[in-house]
């Protein structure tokens, strides 16, 4: 009797509305998984912040864990499924895959900690794009600072297994929130490395470089605001990124066809295209620099990064210029694109660099700076202030600041490398010929593709086109005609460089204003030995934008007088280049990168975002060579 009820019950939860299915569902209401032979135990909370709101944030524990420190990340791309999606009982299987705290830098030794920021994925509260420090842009009681003290605050206090020692490190966003971790730190936090971390999202990094506008923005906006989950996929329309671009008009065009005005991001950045306030007032390195910083710190620095190329460099300076000794202050530079780091570390497309350099960070580099500032035994450290990869000769050099050239003995001179007529450069000065100058006819309707179309940013063959870009061959582009390169002749003997290059181009334009692109090129030998497809290959150095009506204030744009010799001079990335003998130094001028920056109108427009398709005319810019006002590179060469 007892019987016939209970299979009554359950078959009354459980079937269907067809009462003729009398076979009793074999799924449990709630599976319990056994994970007790796993040699890690993880934890699922939601830690509360001062406000109420609470985080979600996985744990992975050593199983038998005891005094063991913590490492902790904060991101916006979803804890659960970055440490914890995949099913392993070993906790090196289940972290290896995609962190950049591999096992290769946890050795069993860490606590691992992920966490969601407000408002993404499992976490409660709204969400702000890289929401700013309380202050004149944050009129709420809550900010990154602030949320990742109160989480290092329930760490040390919830979690047993802990001796009290808390390391924050992440890549990009999650670098950026590793900066944030430094403002007013809590007491447990006594290391951070912050991995190709933006910084300024104006000057250089993610959103626009020197005042032109990154247009793959616009997709990381829609990725990151539509929802709570990042779930809606962005469409396209075109197989070539090119197409899909120049069919719509002004970056606010797109914005539109995909409904972004929805989102809260998107007007913040349309309605500051200058470098005014809103911009300055979140640098993070002005803020940083400002009030120094007391927990050890390592930043981490790609040379080839296609994200984030600015912000650790600019930080390192400012921080230097504040505090030219601080102890707690460490760089390291590497051959990488963005966030490769946590990847394979032997090449970048067709140039190799001799072996798997990231892990060479991760097992040598990384490891003992967190083993040293977060073990209860403290490991030596065994590293310097700077760790910089030398490209061109591959090899690692162990510095004392950056740049510095060289461990001891070598300095660096400034040099300028003139652009002369024919297409020719010269090192240190100019010839003696009159004035002259090249053009081309810089066209809105034709911008220069930054890699050869069709252009398909996710790549195909597997092989991602974004990752690889800053590396691509520049040959294509050099045969363009709306394109200029100068070059040096075969080097007889190497030139080092070490630091930032300065791009000072004396130009003209028809128009009212324009883009200028400098490019630092090292082209190889015609004939290349063991590669022959590396046999005169324009492999790009350095290279940035500068959007024209910034040339003299980036917060105060104005038009560009027509057919008026103007400077443009602006810093490209910093280098650490070895230009062999066999070799040319190269430098390639245009007006346009597209579409990874929008297309400037060169006609003065109040708000370029908002211009309409009569505003987009050809222009003829005229860059002076030779003489007097020959345009120059100014090398930070190493002596
Ligand atoms: N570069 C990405 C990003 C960082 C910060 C803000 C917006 C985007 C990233 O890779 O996380």
């Amino acid at each position: 009797m007892l019987l016939t009820a209970a299979v009554f019950l359950a078959m009354s939860q459980y079937a269907p509305v067809n009462a003729a299915d009398t076979l009793p569902s074999e799924t449990p209401a709630a599976f319990v998984p056994r994970v007790d032979s796993f040699d890690y135990v993880k934890r699922e909370v939601m830690i509360p912040m001062r406000d109420g709101v609470k985080l979600q944030t996985v744990i992975l524990i050593p199983r038998g864990a005891h005094r063991t420190p913590i490492l902790l990340s904060r991101t916006p791309y979803g804890a659960t499924d970055r440490i914890a999606k995949s099913a392993s009982a070993h906790l090196s299987a289940l972290i290896d895959s995609n962190d950049v705290a591999d096992d290769a830098v946890l050795n069993g030794g860490y606590i691992r900690v992920m966490q969601d920021v407000r408002g993404k994925h499992g976490s409660e509260g709204g969400y702000v794009m890289t929401r700013p420090l309380r202050g004149p842009l944050n009129s709420s009681d809550v900010d990154h600072a602030t949320d990742t003290y109160d989480t290092i605050d329930w760490l040390v206090k919830n979690i047993p297994e802990s001796n009290g020692k808390v390391g924050i490190l992440g890549i990009s966003y999650d670098g950026f929130t590793s900066l944030m971790a430094l403002v007013n730190p809590h007491p447990a936090l006594r290391a951070a490395v912050p991995i190709n971390a933006m910084v300024d999202g104006w000057r250089g990094d993610d959103w626009f470089h020197n005042g032109a506008f990154r247009l793959d923005s616009l997709t990381y906006f829609h990725g990151q605001e539509a929802t709570r989950a990042s779930d809606v996929p962005w469409w396209t329309d075109h197989y070539d990124d090119y197409d899909s671009w120049l069919s719509v008009g002004s970056a606010s065009d797109m914005a539109r066809l995909h409904g972004l005005e929805q989102v809260g991001f998107t007007a913040k950045v349309m309605n500051h295209p200058a470098y005014d306030d809103f911009w300055q007032q979140q640098a993070l390195d002005k803020i940083l620099a400002k009030q120094g910083i007391s927990v050890p710190t390592m930043l981490v620095h790609s040379l080839w990064d296609q994200e984030d190329m600015y912000g650790n460099i600019a930080l390192y300076k400012a921080l230097k210029a504040q505090q030219p000794e601080n102890p707690n202050l460490y760089l390291v530079i590497g051959p990488w694109f963005h966030h490769q780091q946590r990847l394979d570390g032997s090449a970048i497309g067709q140039i190799r660099f001799g072996s798997d350099t990231a892990r060479y960070f991760r097992l040598h580099v990384l490891r003992p700076f967190l083993d040293h500032y977060l073990q209860d035994e403290s490991v030596p450290i065994g590293i310097t202030a700077v760790t910089a990869f030398e490209t061109g000769t591959n090899r690692w050099l162990a510095l004392p600041a950056w740049p510095s050239g060289c461990a001891a003995g070598c300095g660096i001179d400034r040099q300028n490398l003139y652009l002369q007529a024919g297409g020719s450069l010269q090192l240190g000065s100019s010839d003696g010929a009159a004035s002259n100058f090249e053009s081309y006819v810089s066209d809105p309707a034709k911008p220069v593709p930054y890699v050869p179309r069709p252009i398909h940013i996710g790549g195909s063959d597997g092989e991602s086109v974004w990752q690889t870009w800053l590396l691509s061959d520049q040959r294509d582009a050099a045969s363009r005609t709306d394109v200029l390169s100068f070059a040096t002749p075969i080097l007889k003997a190497p030139l080092k460089i070490s630091g930032e290059t300065i791009a000072n181009l004396i130009a003209s334009t028809t128009g009212t204003d324009g883009d200028f692109v400098v490019k630092l090129i090292d082209v190889y030998p015609d004939e290349f030995g063991r590669e022959p497809k590396m046999g005169g290959y324009q492999l790009m150095i350095s290279a940035d934008i500068l959007r024209g009506r910034y040339r003299d204030s980036m917060s105060s744009p104005k038009a560009i007088p027509p057919d008026q010799k103007q400077t443009y001079r602006f810093a490209l990335p910093t280098a650490n280049h070895v230009f062999l003998p066999g070799h040319r130094i190269m430098v390639q001028v245009q007006s346009s990168w597209f579409p990874v920056y929008d297309r400037n109108p060169q006609t003065y427009v109040p708000n370029i975002f908002f211009a309409k398709p009569a505003d987009y005319k050809k222009a003829t810019i005229k860059i002076f060579d030779s003489g007097p006002t020959a345009s120059f590179v100014e090398l930070p060469v190493v002596r």
